[in-house]
């Protein structure tokens, strides 16, 4: 049962929890107002919160295709069809937890070592009690190592479960150490990882070498390829997953480019042969129950982007995220 309710200027509907939830989609169509993600309160429209989404328009540690710093406009505009109600895991999250639209960080775009120290500052300013969770919306994945940073400093190190074409742990670009190509590299040499306990979900396209992935194995990852998918199915997916993050905290990043390019065109450094949206979802459903910290959805570029359909599958993303923390909280 939920009542509306006049939290600030919005008809947010209030559930029977005390959450302020999605403005009235009976009394302002989906389409009007300004977007925050899936029509949320604004964070400092309620008192305290549990999740907040907060996007990171940052691209400039990108190799190829710029444009990802539109990404989280693009997503917060597809998110105005996200409803309260997730049927498949029986979850209202919003009803759940406490879940707002705590804005953007702004990152400096000519000082990705100035943008790093302000996106981990801008995470932790929103973890003001370890029990509250962040979604980040991308952005370039250069800013998942600022992001782990914070996750450091509150949780200790966490296992990671990235979803990605690419293994990004390469060792500088042009000799920088701080691009999307390199973010996981840094964090396993800063301790932010727990040892031998991440996994990269996805990997596909070609390398510059095999040493690529013997050097990936040495820094502590273990990679289930995109063309295992096909073979071990979604549950030897999750299997793998589960099996390699144990009980340890969990911080789940998803590069928008883990998907097919049929699926999600609008990203930077498309691969062909990758995962289905629907297979991807699937993965994410059954990674229920585990202590998920953080995440992220990177790299959606929308200007290479078609009648939005990457800008729906990051925001649909996202909801599967928000929905798997919600349903742990508290
Ligand atoms: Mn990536």
């Amino acid at each position: 049962m939920t009542e509306r309710e006049q939290v600030t200027n919005q008809p947010y509907v209030r559930s029977a929890t005390g959450k302020v939830g999605q403005v009235d989609a009976q009394e302002v169509p989906r389409y009007a107002g300004i977007a925050t993600f899936a029509r949320l309160p604004q964070r400092y429209e309620v008192d305290d919160y549990d999740i907040a989404v907060v996007g990171v328009p940052f691209d400039s540690g990108v190799t190829y295709r710029p444009g990802a710093r539109f990404g989280p406009a693009a997503i917060r505009q597809a998110s105005r069809l996200l409803k309260p109600y997730h049927p498949a895991l029986d979850v209202s999250p919003f009803a759940q937890a406490q879940v707002v639209d705590a804005g953007d960080i702004a990152a400096n775009p000519f000082d990705i070592d100035a943008a790093v120290d302000q996106v981990r500052e801008g995470i932790a300013g929103l973890l003001t009690r370890p029990q509250q969770r962040v979604v980040m919306l991308g952005g370039d994945h250069t800013i998942a190592l600022p992001a782990l940073q914070a996750m450091h400093a509150v949780h200790g190190p966490v296992a990671l479960v990235h979803f990605d074409a690419h293994l990004d742990t390469w060792d500088t670009y042009f000799g920088a150490p701080c691009t999307h190509g390199t973010p996981f590299r840094r964090a396993s040499e800063q301790g932010l990882l727990v040892k031998d306990r991440s996994a990269h979900v996805g990997i596909r396209g070609s390398l510059y070498d095999r040493a690529d992935l013997l050097d990936d194995e040495s820094l502590g990852f273990t990679v289930v390829h995109c063309r295992d998918i096909d073979r071990i199915g979604v549950d030897g997916v999750v299997d793998r997953i589960r099996e390699r993050v144990g009980e340890h905290p969990v911080y789940v990043s998803i590069d928008i480019d883990v998907l097919d390019p049929a699926f999600a065109p609008g990203t930077g450094t498309p691969e062909i042969g990758g995962m289905t949206s629907r297979e991807l979802v699937a993965v994410l459903r059954s990674m229920r129950g585990l202590p998920i910290v953080g995440a992220d959805v990177v790299e959606v570029a929308p200007s290479y982007d078609s009648g939005d359909v990457t800008a729906v599958a990051a925001a649909n993303l996202a909801y599967e995220l928000i929905t798997l923390m919600a349903e742990n909280h508290g």
